[in-house]
């Protein structure tokens, strides 16, 4: 039986291999914010609705990964997690004891990548809240062909799909994973639009948190928009990109667009800055868009301090709606884990309608 209204959601079971059991975050080493149960909670809200058609991904190989990611990015978190065990120890997750920074050799030319595993990990991984696990290589390539495939469905005709992407993939540079991201799902599957199409594409970001690595990658290109509204990096992780000067460079000059947002911001307010962000896709006139979701907006979330309901959230899935574009949304935070499946079905309901 088909509905009228029913939307592919692609989800693969491969997500459980990353189970990290800590984060190392604000000085304390703690359970996980970003863990298995959020997807597994999406996945049941959203079965739960006949509206929702569930396929898995399929294998997309590694060339769609390494067109936006450096291959050593890609080699490194495919052997990391065993070269540890090997060389320091039995671990259950691994994480960097220190960072490569530029500064340590100045006026000394720049460091090659190094070879012992210790110093590796400081030299793709920017931050300590995003441990490897055995199964963490696995889960992200599934990730990968999750976004992929919803854009297989999309670019097949459908007006739109949900790719259950986890691990979440915006804060992953070209060249660094961190922030609970490895590879940049949404990255690779805007890149992927262009390579197939031509076609020029958004990539607008509504997780709290600025997706500095999609910026980054796309930031000096005019074939890639990245729109973004995010609590302000004045105050809020990861603190070192997403102001509203930084517009992009070169030919990209005027295709990056963020949105700054105070601390409480509730649904009125919320949806006068998504409008306005609305406008500035429609003047880059994309083929297609591509949603980076995040639910961690939300009024509870338990590390950002935004003010949106899951009213609001529908709202936001109707208003980009009208934009009417064929359209990939993929899932990135949201850690209020009690109300992340009604919001992601409030939100892709509100599209949808
Ligand atoms: C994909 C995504 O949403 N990544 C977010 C990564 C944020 N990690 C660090 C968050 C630090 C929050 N500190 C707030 C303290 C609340 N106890
Ligand atoms: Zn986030």
């Amino acid at each position: 039986m088909t509905y009228a209204g029913e939307m592919q959601v692609v989800y693969s079971p491969q997500h459980l291999l990353h189970d990290p059991a800590t984060e190392i975050e604000s000085s304390t080493s703690h359970s996980p914010f970003e863990h298995t149960g959020r997807a597994e909670t999406i996945k049941a809200s959203l079965l739960a609705d006949p509206q929702f058609a569930f396929r898995a991904p399929s294998d997309h190989g590694v060339e769609p990964i390494t067109a936006v990611h450096d291959a050593g990015l890609v080699k490194f978190l495919s052997e990391a997690w065993a070269e540890y065990q090997q060389v320091v120890g039995a671990r259950r997750e691994v994480v960097p004891d220190l960072f490569y920074r530029h500064e340590l050799r100045n006026e000394m030319g720049d460091s090659e990548e190094p070879e012992s595993v210790v110093a590796r990990l400081g030299w793709w991984c920017f931050e300590t809240t995003t441990p490897l696990t055995e199964g963490t290589y696995a889960a992200a390539r599934a990730a990968v062909d999750t976004a992929l495939t919803a854009t297989d469905v999309v670019l097949g005709g459908e007006r739109a799909a949900y790719g259950l992407c986890r691990p979440p993939g915006h804060h992953a540079t070209r060249d660094l994973y961190g922030g609970y991201c490895f590879f940049n799902n949404a990255a690779i599957a805007a890149h992927e639009i262009v390579a197939r199409t031509g076609g020029k594409v958004t990539v607008l970001d509504v997780d709290y948190h600025h997706g500095n690595g999609t910026q980054e990658i796309f930031y000096d290109r005019d074939d890639v928009q990245y729109v973004s509204l995010h609590g302000d990096p004045r105050r809020a992780y990861p603190y070192f990109t997403g102001h509203a000067d930084e517009t992009g460079s070169g030919r990209g000059l005027g295709s990056t667009f963020n949105v700054p947002l105070p601390k409480r911001m509730a649904d009125d307010a919320y949806i006068s800055a998504l409008s306005t962000c609305a406008e500035k896709i429609a003047a880059f006139k994309p083929t297609a868009l591509i949603v980076s979701l995040g639910l961690d907006t939300f009024i509870t979330d338990p590390i950002a301090d935004l003010a949106v309901t899951t009213e609001g959230f529908a709202r936001s899935g109707a208003l980009l709606a009208q934009l009417g574009l064929p359209t990939i949304v993929l899932q990135e935070g949201g850690y209020d884990v009690e109300a992340l499946g009604r919001n992601v079905h409030a939100w892709l309901t509100g599209f949808s309608a």
